[in-house]
């Protein structure tokens, strides 16, 4: 109980900090698109289970209603990854409710078990449909109260599940959290976090991608694993005590895993975990998953506005001081 009072109370501080924190992905996170395949592509495209997961939280005191915007939820047209044909179909699903979030199937990287838990409150599927292209469908409005309240959070959450339902095509779309049902308008103080990215890497080798999964003070060690990363480049993680640590990215089609320990300073802080590319040859159409867990297997919490913000490395923390 005392951890989740320090949570939310590091929380409340920085909600106060930051009023415009829905595009997912943030603008912090420099990730083109979320991806999502059709259950019959091949995993070497870059998506492992064709199925991504969403958490939006709402502050407590947010009473109004909320819609939750996705762009370009259709597979076709100028954005999403053509294979053959434009065939495949995506359900975008939200969920409210008791345990939509605190069931732990929801808090993990798996289609299995419950994961689906809380109360269905809208779903569509989507095909090729130009309507769609380059533009937003608009679900909601949902009650703050629709969503599932939470200690640890202290505020309101909802999930989104995407999951490609039929064909080998590549969706990329991404979400916006509004208080509009027709134009993008934030929620004061509300954040979006996920345990899995599955997501489009940019084209352009000089931009870095990043994700922040916060680090709370009950995590000793943080285990990475990335998927189908095509050997692009590496990960660097940045922290307030860390100055950049490398870990290694997987080959085409499979897994790579690496560990580190957590530093004292990190504790409560988010770490910047960056994706930095290959210079030559320029790997084009990257798709690549990532979760993070730490010693107990429970996954990390990305948040699109990092808690404490974007962290910082700072020199006084990261060297031990010398003795004079
Ligand atoms: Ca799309
Ligand atoms: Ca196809
Ligand atoms: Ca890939």
């Amino acid at each position: 109980m005392k951890r989740y009072f320090l949570i939310a109370t590091i929380i409340i501080v920085f909600l106060s900090e930051s009023a415009f924190s829905q595009p997912v992905p943030n603008v912090d996170e420099n990730i083109p698109f979320l991806m999502t395949f059709g259950n019959k592509a091949e995993t070497s495209w870059g998506d492992d289970d064709f199925s991504s997961t969403f958490f939006f939280l709402l502050p407590k005191s947010h009473n109004q209603p909320v819609f939750i915007r996705v762009y370009d939820p259709d597979s076709g047209g100028d954005i999403d990854e053509l294979a053959g044909v434009w065939d495949s179909r995506t359900t975008f699903s939200v969920y409210g409710g008791k345990g939509c979030w605190s069931d732990k199937a929801a808090q993990g990287t798996e289609t299995t078990g419950n994961y689906k838990s809380g109360t269905l409150l809208a779903t569509k599927t989507f095909g090729e449909e130009p309507r769609y292209d380059k533009n937003y469908y608009t679900f909601g409005p949902f009650n703050p109260s629709e969503g599932e309240y939470t200690e640890r959070w202290d505020g309101n959450v909802f999930k989104i599940i995407c999951e490609g339902i039929s064909g080998d095509d590549g969706n990329m779309y991404r979400y916006f959290l509004s208080t509009d049902a027709n134009s993008d308008k934030p929620v004061e103080g509300a954040n979006a976090f996920a345990y899995e990215y599955s997501f489009r890497m940019h084209n352009n080798p000089e931009e870095v991608s990043h994700i922040y999964p916060f680090v709370d003070d009950q995590t000793v060690t943080v285990r990475l694993s990335n998927f189908d990363w095509d050997s692009d480049g590496f990960i660097r993680t940045v922290s307030v005590a860390r100055k950049g640590q490398l870990s290694p990215v997987s080959a085409e089609d499979v897994w790579e895993t690496s560990e580190f320990k957590i530093l004292d300073a990190e504790k409560n802080t988010s770490l910047d975990i960056q994706f930095i590319k290959k210079k030559t040859p320029p790997i084009k159409n990257n798709n690549v998953v990532i979760y993070v867990k730490n010693q107990y297997g429970q996954n990390l919490e990305f948040f699109t506005s990092p808690i404490g913000g974007v962290p910082k490395y700072k020199y006084s923390i990261g060297v031990k001081p010398v003795q004079q």
